[in-house]
Parts: structure tokens; C-alpha cells; sequence
């Protein structure tokens, strides 16, 4: 019986522990909110930061906030060489007190290879004199309106790119807008007629054709290959055999 009694006690106890780190480290609570939910080139950003002390004791501690090194905070000090530039506050709260920390940060040249996508802000962190950590919601943006891409290097002929600008996405002799007057057997169908001597001789093929026409090739010399090793294969078996 009296065993049975301790057995109930040693549960109770690592209940007990189990359940005392959930309710600490838990007293600091940071949300990030963003002014706009899309960004384009000029545009200006209001971060607001709202940091709350659920907890029982005043808190200290420093607040920092990273930001896109593709923006620039307006009146803010800031290390502007940092490769990971951010914006630091001393914060002290009083038990259930609740501050926010704003910034505006200004957009005047996205990057335009970020265009049509969300963006990630980086976290805001806390941390507070004791050493303990706390960290914000993530949030987003989508960035849009961006001047388009000469060349995107997708492996597609887009529109707007061409043989010139994107020959890593573009074929030297495909319709796209730009003529590529080489003789290379292939019409390119962007040039005007006598530029490019391919398109007015009866042997000029399109692009296409031409790599039909080598895959036949492929094909009927692999099957000859084939057929002179089963040839040759027969003839040795039957030597053999005499
Ligand atoms: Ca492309
Ligand atoms: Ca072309
Ligand atoms: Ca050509």
C-alpha cells in the first residue's frame, strides 16, 4: 500500500516538472505586422513590432529587427555596411505592459528577380537580460509590378526574350521576334525576306523539322548497326559450328 503511495507521488512529480518549462519562457510575446500586404519599386513599408509581457516580472532586454538589404529604414540608426543590417531598441516592461516599436522602411529598387513572389521578412527577436530568447511571427509580402526581366534563364523562350538578350533560354534560329540571319540551314522565321538566305532556298527547313529529320537518322543507323552485329554474330556461330 504504502509503495503504491510513492508510485502515485513520483508520477505526480514528473508531471509537475514536465509542466514547468511550458509556462515559463513563455512571458515575452512579439508580433510583427507589415503596413501592406504587396510591394512594389518606391513604395514605403510602416513595420510595427508589438511586444507584450505576459508574464509576472519586469522584463529588459534589447529588441532587433532585420530588414531586406534591398530597403533602407527612414530616420533610423543603422550599421549600413553590416551584411545583415538591423535596427535595435532597449525595451523594459512592466508586468502585462504592452509597446510597439515602428519603423518605415523605403523600396526604390527591388531586386527584379524577386518579382511575382512572396517575400519573407526576417523575424523580429528579443532578447531579454537573463539570456532568454523570444522570437515573432513570420509574415510576408508579395512583390509585384517589377519591370520585366530581359532574361529569366528558365529554359523558356519567354515573351520579351530573344536569341540576343537570352540565348540561354532562346533557340539561334526560333520565332522570337528577333532575326538571326546565319547560315545554318534553319529559316529564322523573324527575318525579312533576303536576309537570311536559308528561307529562300528549297533546302531551308524549319527548326523543328530538321530535329525530326535527325532522329530518323539516329534511328535507321542504329537499326543498320544492329543488323551487321546479328549478321556477323550468325556467320561466326556457323564457323564455329563446322
Ligand atoms: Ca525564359
Ligand atoms: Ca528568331
Ligand atoms: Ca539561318
Amino acid at each position: 500500500m504504502r509503495f503504491k503511495t510513492r508510485e502515485k507521488l513520483a508520477v505526480m512529480l514528473i508531471i509537475y516538472l514536465l509542466a514547468i518549462p511550458a509556462s515559463a519562457g513563455s512571458s515575452i510575446e512579439i508580433d510583427k505586422m507589415l503596413s501592406n500586404n504587396s510591394l512594389t519599386n518606391g513604395d514605403n513599408l510602416s513595420v510595427s513590432i508589438f511586444v507584450t509581457n505576459s508574464g509576472n516580472e519586469k522584463t529588459e532586454g534589447v529588441l532587433t529587427d532585420l530588414f531586406p538589404q534591398f530597403s533602407s529604414p527612414l530616420a533610423m540608426n543603422y550599421d549600413r555596411n553590416s551584411m545583415a543590417p538591423s535596427i535595435e531598441w532597449n525595451a523594459s516592461l512592466e508586468p502585462g505592459e504592452k509597446k510597439e516599436f515602428r519603423y518605415v522602411l523605403s523600396f526604390p529598387s527591388i531586386p527584379r528577380t524577386l518579382n511575382k513572389k512572396e517575400y519573407p521578412f526576417p523575424k523580429a527577436k528579443f532578447i531579454a537580460s537573463s539570456g532568454e530568447e523570444y522570437q515573432s511571427n513570420s509574415i510576408a509580402v508579395l512583390i509585384e509590378g517589377l519591370p520585366q526581366m530581359d532574361c529569366d534563364y528558365d529554359f523558356v523562350c519567354d515573351d520579351g526574350e530573344n536569341f540576343k538578350n537570352c540565348p540561354q533560354d532562346c533557340s539561334s534560329s526560333g520565332k522570337d521576334g528577333y532575326c538571326n540571319p546565319i547560315k545554318n540551314s534553319v529559316c529564322d522565321p523573324d527575318c525579312a525576306s533576303g536576309l537570311d538566305r536559308d528561307c529562300d532556298t528549297n533546302s531551308a527547313i524549319s527548326h523543328d523539322k530538321s530535329e525530326g529529320y535527325l532522329g530518323y537518322l539516329f534511328v535507321i543507323v542504329l537499326v543498320i548497326l544492329i543488323s551487321v552485329f546479328i549478321y556477323k554474330k550468325r556467320h561466326y556461330d556457323k564457323n564455329e559450328s563446322k
